[in-house]
C-alpha cells in the first residue's frame, strides 16, 4: 500500500484566505498517521506543504477576455502553480502510487487530476481515468460564462478541454497537453445545488452526467453511487477504470463542514460524503484524491472548524478503507 501525498498551501484560485491552511491543519489533526498507523499505508510525503510561490509570476493583472463578463482572476499565477503540482503528482503516480492531494482551494484539481491522466496513460498503454467530482459546484465555468473570475469555478473546463488557453494569454494553462486531459464522458458529479445558469447550459450541450442533491434525495445515496460506478464501467462484474476522486468539502452540508468558502444549505450528510468514498473503495479502481476548500479561518468558532477538519479527514479514510470491514 504506497501513498504518495501532495500537500498544498494554495488559495489563488478564490479570495478568501485561509484555505491555504488546511493541509497542515489535516495533518496535524493525524490524518498521515492515522493512515501510516491504522491503514498499514507506505507514505511518501516530502514534509512540506508547498505554497509554490517560487512559480508566481511578478506581475499578474486581472486578465481581461473579449467575450467574458469579467477578468480571469490570478491567472498566470493559478497556471502556473497547477503546472508544479502536475509534475509532483505525476511522480508519484507514475510509480503507482495513490495520490492523495490536500488543498487548497479546487483549482489545484487542475494540476492532480492532469498529472494523474498522464501517468495511468503512460503505465496503461493509453488509458483514460475517470472522474468522480463531489462538489455543491460544477467548477465548468469558461472564462467566458464565469461571474466571478475565479479559477476554482473553472477546473474542470480546463482539464476536459472544454476551455482552451485564453488568445489573450496562451501561457494561460498553455502547458496542458492531450495527455493531460480527461473525457468529459468519463466524468460523473455528485451533490450538486448550486449551478450557475452558464454551466447547466455546458451540462447539457455535452451530456455530462451529474447527480444532484435532487438524485440523492430521490434515489437515496446507494442507488446513486450503484448508477455513477455502472456508468463509468467501474460496478460489480464490470472492466473497471481508474478513478480520480475530486472532493470538495462544499458537498458536506454546513451542519458537516462549515469552514469552508462557499458553503451552500441542504448538502451530504457526512455519512452519506463517507459512503461516496467508501463505495469508490470498494470499486479498487481508486488511483487518487482531491480534498480540497476546506478552510480553517471560517466558521463560526473553533468547533466549527475543528468538525470541518474532522469531516475532511474522515472522507479521505473512508477512500483508503479504513471504515469498511
Ligand atoms: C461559482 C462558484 N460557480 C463561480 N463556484 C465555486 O465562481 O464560478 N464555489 N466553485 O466553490
Ligand atoms: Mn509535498
Ligand atoms: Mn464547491
Ligand atoms: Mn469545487
Amino acid at each position: 500500500n504506497q501513498l504518495g501525498v501532495v500537500a498544498v498551501g494554495f488559495s489563488g484560485g478564490q479570495p478568501k484566505p485561509g484555505v491555504e491552511a488546511a493541509p497542515l491543519a489535516l495533518i496535524k489533526s493525524g490524518l498521515l498517521d492515522s493512515l501510516r498507523n491504522d491503514l498499514e499505508f507506505v507514505v511518501h510525503h516530502d514534509n512540506q506543504v508547498h505554497d509554490f510561490t517560487e512559480y508566481f509570476p511578478t506581475s499578474d493583472p486581472p486578465l481581461i477576455i473579449s467575450n467574458a463578463r469579467v477578468p480571469m482572476l490570478n491567472s498566470l499565477t493559478v497556471s502556473n502553480v497547477t503546472c508544479a503540482i502536475s509534475a509532483q503528482v505525476y511522480e508519484h503516480a507514475s510509480k503507482g502510487r495513490l495520490v492523495l492531494t490536500l488543498g487548497g482551494d479546487h483549482s489545484i484539481a487542475v494540476g492532480s487530476i492532469a498529472g494523474t491522466a498522464k501517468a495511468i496513460r503512460e503505465r496503461h498503454d493509453g488509458r483514460e481515468i475517470a472522474v468522480v467530482w463531489v462538489d455543491a459546484h460544477t467548477d465548468i465555468n469558461t472564462p467566458e460564462t464565469s461571474g466571478s473570475g475565479n479559477i476554482h469555478g473553472m477546473p474542470v473546463a480546463f482539464i476536459s478541454g472544454l476551455a482552451k488557453p485564453p488568445r489573450e494569454s496562451p501561457s494561460v494553462f498553455g502547458w496542458i497537453k492531450k495527455h493531460h486531459m480527461i473525457n468529459i464522458s468519463k466524468l460523473v458529479y455528485i451533490g450538486l445545488r448550486d449551478v450557475d445558469p452558464g454551466e447547466k447550459i455546458i451540462l447539457r450541450e455535452n451530456g455530462i452526467r451529474a447527480f444532484s442533491m435532487h438524485d440523492v434525495d430521490k434515489y437515496g445515496i446507494g442507488k446513486v453511487m450503484d448508477m455513477a460506478l455502472d456508468y463509468l464501467n467501474c460496478g460489480p462484474g464490470q472492466e473497471g477504470m481508474p478513478i480520480h476522486l475530486s472532493f470538495d468539502v462544499d458537498a458536506l452540508d454546513p451542519v458537516f463542514a462549515p469552514s469552508t468558502g462557499t458553503p451552500v444549505r441542504g448538502g451530504l450528510t457526512l455519512r452519506e460524503g463517507d459512503f461516496i468514498c467508501e463505495s469508490i473503495h470498494e470499486t479498487g479502481c481508486l488511483v487518487a484524491m482531491d480534498l480540497v476548500e476546506v478552510n480553517p479561518l471560517l466558521g463560526e468558532n473553533d468547533l466549527a472548524r475543528k468538525e470541518t477538519i474532522r469531516s475532511g479527514c474522515s472522507l479521505v479514510r473512508c477512500a483508503l478503507g479504513e471504515s469498511l470491514l
